[in-house]
C-alpha cells in the first residue's frame, strides 16, 4: 500500500504564521507528511503546484443556507448549491445557523437543519446556533446539553422583531456562555432607532430600496455596538461583533480591545465593495440592483470603505466572512416576495458571497499590498478555525490537519460574472469587479471538489464538524466576576 494517496509538489504554503515551500503528502484525507524532495511510490497521484500558492482552504464563518423565513421569501441556496458555490470559490469548510424561532427549542431547531443539511453538502459543515428565545430551560438545560455536543457558538440579535432580544435576554445569553466557555456572535443595530426611522422614511412616502440606508445609519449600529460590549464588559466574556460596516462601529471595537476587552471584530466583502449608492441613486426608477444589494447594516459609503480595509490591515478585525444570505431578484420567494411594490423594509436582507469572498480578498487585498498572504489566510480561515473550535484540524496546513487545501492561480485578468458562479441567485452584487486571483484547484479532505474551472464535489461527502471549545486568541485580561 503506497504511503500516500495523493503528493502535491512544489507547493509555495502560507499559513497563518509562515510561508514556506514543500511538498505535502496526504493520506486518508489527511495531510501525513511535509517535506521537500517527498519519496513517493510509483503510481501515487501528483499535482505539480510549482509557481501557485498552496493555501489552507478557506472557512466561511457567516452564511445562511437554507434558513426557513417566515416573510414569504425563501433562501435560494440549500446544502447541495451553497457548499458548491463555495467550493468552487476556495471554500471548504461552512459554518451556518440553526435558527430557534420563538416558542421553538433549539433542539428542534438543530434537529430540522442536520436534516436540511443531511447527504446535500459537498464540503464539511458545522451550525452556529440562533437563539431567539432565551427562555429559562433553553439557558439552563438545552444551551449547556448542546455546547457539550459541540455547537459552541450562538449569534443573537439585537433587531428583526422575530429574532431580537432585549437587553436582560442579551445579558442572560452572554452569562451562559461564560460559563461554558461557547463564543457568543452578535448583530449589532438599535431596533428601535431602526422601527423609528423605518416609520417616519415610510410616512414621507420614501420606500425605494436606498432609504434601507437612511433607516439604519451608522449610529444605529454604534449604539447597540457600544451597548454590546458593556455587556460583554459586565458579564466578562468574549463576543465577536459580527458584519461590521464602518468607521463608527469600528472606533467602539477599537476602543474596546484597547482597553483589554475580549471584543473580536468581522466584517464582510459589502462593505469592501459596494457602497449606500448601490442601493440606488436618487434620479433613479428602476430599483433592482438596490433590492439586490439591501442587506444589515447597510454598506456605507468610499471613505468608509477605506476605514474597513484599515480595519482589516491593522488587526481590528480578526474574521473575514461572506454572510452568504442568498435571495434570488426574480420569482414569487425573492427580493420582491412582498410584491412588485414592497417597501425597503418589505425586502428580505441579504447579498450572496460565498464563492467571491476569497477572489475578491485575495485580489484586492493581497495582491494590492493591504494585507499580505498570512493574514490573507488568518483573516479566511486559521482565525476562523479558532474562533470556532475547529483548529488544528481546520485552518492549516500542518501534520494531522486534513487535506483541505487550494491551489490558487493569480496575474489572472477577469471580471466577476454571475454566469460563471455555482450558488442558485440570479445575481451577484459583484457582477463586474475585476479579479486576478482564483482558485485553481480546491481539496476537501484529500478530494478534489473543484479542479480547472470544473466543480467535481459529491453531495454526502460533506461530514458535520462537532466544535470543540474555542480557542482563546487572547489570554483572560481581566478578573474574574461573580
Ligand atoms: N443581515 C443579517 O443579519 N443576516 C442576513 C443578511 C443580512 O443582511
Ligand atoms: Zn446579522
Ligand atoms: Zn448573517
Amino acid at each position: 500500500m503506497s504511503e500516500f494517496d495523493l503528493v502535491i509538489r512544489n507547493a509555495h504554503c502560507a499559513t497563518a504564521a509562515d510561508v514556506f515551500d514543500a511538498d505535502i503528502g496526504i493520506k486518508d484525507g489527511r495531510i501525513v507528511a511535509l517535506a521537500q524532495g517527498l519519496k513517493s511510490a510509483e503510481g501515487t497521484e501528483e499535482i505539480d503546484a510549482a509557481g501557485r500558492w498552496v493555501l489552507p482552504g478557506g472557512i466561511d464563518g457567516h452564511c445562511h443556507l437554507d434558513q426557513p423565513m417566515n416573510d414569504g421569501s425563501k433562501m435560494a441556496d440549500d446544502f447541495l448549491s451553497g457548499t458548491r458555490s463555495a467550493a468552487c470559490g476556495g471554500t471548504t469548510t461552512v459554518l451556518p445557523f440553526a435558527c430557534q424561532f420563538k416558542g421553538q427549542s433549539l433542539r428542534d431547531a438543530v434537529e430540522d437543519y442536520h436534516r436540511r443539511a443531511k447527504g446535500k453538502a459537498s464540503i464539511d459543515y458545522t451550525f452556529h446556533l440562533i437563539v431567539s428565545d432565551p427562555t429559562p430551560d433553553v439557558l439552563n438545560r438545552e444551551l449547556p446539553e448542546l455546547i457539550k455536543e459541540g455547537y459552541t457558538s450562538f449569534k443573537i440579535y439585537m433587531t428583526y422583531d422575530d429574532l431580537k432580544l432585549n437587553d436582560r435576554e442579551v445579558i442572560d445569553v452572554l452569562a451562559v456562555a461564560r460559563d461554558h466557555g461557547a463564543m457568543v456572535m452578535v448583530h449589532a443595530e438599535n431596533t428601535d432607532c431602526i422601527a423609528w426611522l423605518t416609520e417616519r422614511l415610510l410616512k414621507a412616502g420614501h420606500t425605494a430600496p436606498r432609504f434601507h440606508a437612511q433607516s439604519r445609519p451608522m449610529l444605529v449600529e454604534r449604539e447597540a455596538t457600544h451597548r454590546a460590549i458593556s455587556f460583554a464588559e459586565l458579564v466578562d466574556v468574549p463576543i465577536l461583533i459580527v458584519h461590521v460596516s464602518g468607521r463608527e462601529a469600528i472606533e467602539q471595537i477599537r476602543w474596546a480591545q484597547g482597553n483589554g476587552l475580549r471584543i473580536y471584530g468581522e466584517t464582510c466583502p459589502q462593505y469592501l465593495f459596494l457602497t449606500a449608492d448601490d442601493l440606488g441613486l436618487d434620479d433613479e426608477h428602476d430599483h433592482s440592483h438596490g433590492a439586490k444589494c439591501i442587506c444589515s447594516p447597510p454598506p456605507r459609503d468610499k471613505a468608509n470603505q477605506q476605514v474597513v480595509w484599515d480595519g482589516l490591515e491593522s488587526g481590528v478585525f480578526q474574521v473575514f466572512s461572506s454572510d452568504h444570505a442568498p435571495f434570488t431578484f426574480e420569482g414569487p420567494e425573492g427580493k420582491y416576495a412582498a410584491g412588485a411594490d414592497a417597501s425597503f423594509d418589505k425586502i428580505p436582507n441579504g447579498v450572496p458571497g460565498l464563492e467571491t469572498r476569497l477572489p475578491l480578498l485575495f485580489s484586492h487585498g493581497v495582491l494590492t499590498g493591504r494585507i499580505d498572504i498570512c493574514q490573507f489566510v488568518a483573516l479566511t480561515s486559521t482565525n476562523v478555525a479558532k474562533m470556532y473550535g475547529l483548529y488544528p484540524k481546520k485552518g492549516s496546513i500542518a501534520i494531522g490537519a486534513d487535506a483541505d487545501l487550494t491551489i490558487w492561480d493569480t496575474g489572472l485578468d477577469r471580471v466577476i460574472r454571475n454566469a460563471d458562479l455555482h450558488h442558485n441567485v440570479d445575481y451577484t452584487p459583484y457582477e463586474g469587479i475585476p479579479v486576478s486571483a482564483w482558485p485553481t484547484l480546491t481539496l476537501s479532505r484529500g478530494k478534489t471538489v473543484w479542479a480547472n474551472g470544473q466543480y467535481h464535489g459529491q453531495a454526502g461527502h460533506g461530514q458535520f464538524l462537532h466544535c470543540e471549545l474555542p480557542t482563546p486568541a487572547r489570554p483572560k485580561s481581566r478578573g474574574q466576576k461573580p
